[in-house]
């Protein structure tokens, strides 16, 4: 559809400033080095790029701790660098989506500083301060996703903060109207500076209930959803108190207002709880709270296609006129190609190439994360080699998320040509066989398979923004139509090692779509006689 907004099944490409490209050799991915490689990521045929948080921080949590919303890390650069990104983003026809962490700030921050030198001061509310019980113990049981309760005593105040995330993450009081105005400025900051929109973390953490009344227990845990593994204590609770309250939906409407102040503008915000596609719905329907949003039920170890399946029909349900957000791989989980393709030590390449064909053919927009077309798998580093608090306090059970997080092998060469110094994290010798110069070589590559497919989709508006209905799932298949007012196509694709024949609804047969559009190394399925054999990871796609 011609008058569908761009970011209705936008694909973004999600860039890790730290580890992507080294410009000034000091082992740190910096905003310079991004600039430098924007025509790498136009090269791929995506059409947004976000970028993880480069604003001031002491970097406790990597930049999602922020001691000033309105400037740029000197490790990543200055606002000049930035606004050269933009510029040069925009000359090859991407656009620009930043991280905004708006939940909590870094301890660091100026606001709260004041807020927790004395009980009061105009930022004295800016913070969720609780006085200690009578016997001095935490005000209730609401845990920290890091590990530990969600509450930190501090001395001057002699009373309890909350965090979310680590202690030095304080949440911000989204109760005081003052908070909202200031994080909205914040927001506004970077619009007058040309950004054409916002990644959101932890989009349902803003609010938290104001009796602080106890999250009640959960007895059993699946390995799921939630974004949090089933050994963390976190996951033992039903989170109804401490997120995903209902007072976060006028504020998702008052940053809405705003947003539509500039027009083209976009939002995606994450996600992460029990009923997160509920969630996801509710907060994109009605064109006046997010645009999008994703959670993380494509980021688990499911990979089967019955679990694709659930999880499309299930937001598909309640969706309305709301629009989802799916991505395989982010900087906070395991990276895809291992956790999906792994077995026995080896990572399969060619089902790597169905999962990207079966990410980008389902209804919403897609983000893909930096090595994702490279096929990356997940670096195996050993403890000492660890920086991510979150991987140091729950190792071994978690080793956190620095495995996904090392530096981008960009040729074959020290360090993967990724810096001319000492990477902060390493560039494992497993990753450079992977170098995007290696692939750029080869036409049977993970790189050009991610890029004749992105060509693809672009060119049918039923994978962009068509209805989607299913018509068969196994373990390792599926079938499908994605449907627009100018086309229907079929979809099947095959995920495992063995072919497959699968009965086909004679309504449904199509002719094949040949290999100048499907890339010829996965476009390996016939149709005969109302059957449909696909060979071992293959798709078939027909109009
Ligand atoms: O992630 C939120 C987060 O930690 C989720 O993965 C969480 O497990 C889930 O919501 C629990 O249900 C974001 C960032 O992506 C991450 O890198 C940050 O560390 C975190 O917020 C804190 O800002
Ligand atoms: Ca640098």
């Amino acid at each position: 559809n011609q008058n569908s907004p761009w970011w209705r099944g936008c694909v973004i490409y999600q860039v890790y400033p730290r580890s992507f490209f080294d410009s000034n050799g000091d082992g740190i991915g910096d905003l310079p080095g991004l600039a430098a490689k924007i025509p790498y990521i136009a090269s791929l045929g995506v059409d947004a790029i976000w970028i993880s948080p480069f604003f001031t921080s002491p970097m406790k949590d990597f930049g999602y701790d922020v001691s000033d919303y309105c400037d740029v890390d000197p490790i990543f650069g200055t606002l000049s660098d930035f606004d050269n990104v933009i510029e040069i983003a925009h000359k090859h026809g991407l656009k620009i989506l930043i991280d905004q962490v708006l939940n909590h700030t870094s301890d660091q921050h100026p606001w709260f500083k004041e807020s927790s030198s004395s009980l009061d001061n105009p930022k004295s509310d800016w913070y969720v301060w609780v006085d200690p019980n009578p016997d001095g113990t935490i005000p209730n049981n609401w845990l920290s996703v890091f590990g530990g309760p969600a509450w930190q005593w501090h001395s001057r105040r002699r009373q309890y903060y909350l965090h979310n995330f680590l202690s030095s993450q304080p949440d911000l009081n989204f109760h005081n109207p003052e908070v909202i105005e200031a994080v909205l400025d914040a927001v506004r900051f970077w619009l007058d500076r040309g950004v054409d929109g916002f990644r959101f973390d932890t989009a349902n953490y803003f609010f938290h209930d104001i009796e602080l009344r106890n999250n009640a227990p959960k007895e059993e845990v699946e390995e799921g959803s939630i974004g949090v593994r089933a050994d963390n204590p976190y996951a033992y609770q039903f989170h109804e108190f401490d997120k995903s309250r209902p007072e976060n939906i006028p504020f998702l409407k008052q940053l809405r207002a705003l947003m539509d102040e500039y027009p083209q503008t976009t939002t995606v915000g994450e996600v992460g709880c029990d009923f997160a596609l509920e969630t996801m719905a509710k907060y994109t329907q009605g064109g006046d709270k997010l645009h999008m949003c994703y959670s993380f039920d494509l980021l688990t170890h499911d990979s089967s296609m019955k679990h694709i399946r659930t999880t499309m029909e299930e937001i598909e349900d309640g969706l309305g006129d709301g629009w989802p957000c799916w991505s395989i791989g982010n900087h906070d989980v395991e990276r895809v190609a291992s956790r999906w393709t792994e077995k026995e030590g080896l990572i399969n390449h060619e089902r790597s190439k169905i999962h990207m064909a079966m990410l980008l053919s389902m209804r919403g927009s897609v983000c893909l994360y930096q090595g994702e077309e490279l096929g990356l798998p997940e670096a195996e580093l050993t403890y000492d080699q660890l920086v991510d608090p979150f991987g140091i306090e729950f190792w071994p059970d978690f080793k956190g998320r620095d495995g996904c997080r090392t530096p981008m092998p960009w040729s074959n060469s020290d360090n993967g040509g990724f810096t001319d110094g000492k990477p902060w994290l390493p560039v494992v010798d497993s990753h450079l066989p992977y170098s995007a110069e290696l692939q750029e070589d080869d036409p049977n590559s993970i790189f050009h398979a991610y890029k004749a497919f992105l060509q693809f989709r672009k060119h049918h508006n039923a994978l962009v923004s068509g209805a989607i209905e299913f018509f068969h799932d196994d373990e390792h298949s599926l079938i499908f139509t994605r449907q627009s007012d100018d086309e229907k196509l079929l979809v099947a694709l095959n995920t495992s090692a063995e072919t497959t024949v699968l009965k086909l609804p004679k309504t449904l047969i199509k002719n094949k779509l040949e290999d100048i559009e499907i890339p010829k190394s996965i476009n390996k399925g016939t149709v005969k006689e109302g059957k449909i054999m696909l060979q071992a990871y293959s798709i078939y796609i027909g109009k």
